[in-house]
């Protein structure tokens, strides 16, 4: 598929399936931990300072943003988990909308689940990739933040993360850097992999 990255915009934020487009566009979700990098990581690929954190309104966190790129294909912020300050109701309400979504969407094609490369998963980071192999839906792990590691050690920061998902080998792992833009080709590989 040819796509020009750069032909992007917020189509529409959606707090339920009455509200997602209705096409059958393939669309990429991006799951992770609240700073874990989502935004920068969408920014990074489509070419962008601001597009993807101009859009996410301090307070509105519940919504799924989706964004059109080129035509062609969709992505779609999914709100951050692991917030310390959200109340209980506010997790319920994001589970939800969160599993809705994941659950019943056609247009899925996979998940990029961003994981902080510096740190070993959290148990929602485990929690996240568990619930998307249950589904079988396909998963991109993207382990942000690489450059704040030293090269040398990738592949040790590499090991520690797939050990502790359990990581299933047919899954792909991406070492990404927002800051260095390393990654950025292989991450759009499996992405466009994904929706062909
Ligand atoms: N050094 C470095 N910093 C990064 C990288 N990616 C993101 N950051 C920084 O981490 C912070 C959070 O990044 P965001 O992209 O806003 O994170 P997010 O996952 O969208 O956060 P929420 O929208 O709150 O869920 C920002 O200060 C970014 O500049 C990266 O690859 N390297
Ligand atoms: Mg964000």
């Amino acid at each position: 598929m040819k796509i020009n990255t750069h032909n992007a915009q917020i189509l529409l934020s959606a707090v339920s399936k009455a509200q997602y487009p209705q096409d059958d566009l393939p669309e990429i979700a991006l799951a992770g931990r609240s700073n874990v990098g989502k935004s920068s990581f969408i920014n990074t690929l489509l070419g962008r300072k601001n597009l993807a954190r101009t859009s996410s309104k301090p307070g509105k966190t519940q919504q799924l943003n989706f964004y059109n790129i080129d035509d062609k294909l969709r992505f779609v912020d999914v709100p951050g988990y692991g917030y310390a300050k959200v109340s209980k109701a506010e997790r319920a309400k994001w589970g939800k909308m969160i599993e809705e979504y994941l659950t019943n969407r056609d247009n899925l094609r996979a998940v990029v689940s961003l994981v902080d490369m510096r740190h070993e998963p959290t148990a929602d980071d485990v929690q996240m990739y568990d619930f998307l192999k249950y589904y079988e839906i396909p998963v991109i792990i993207v382990a942000t933040k690489a450059d704040k590691i030293p090269r040398g050690k990738w592949n040790k920061h590499e090991s520690i993360i797939k050990k502790k998902l359990d990581f299933d080998r047919s899954d792909r792992f991406v070492v990404f850097s927002s800051e260095t833009r390393q990654g950025y080709d292989l991450a759009w590989d499996y992405i466009l992999d994904s929706v062909q």
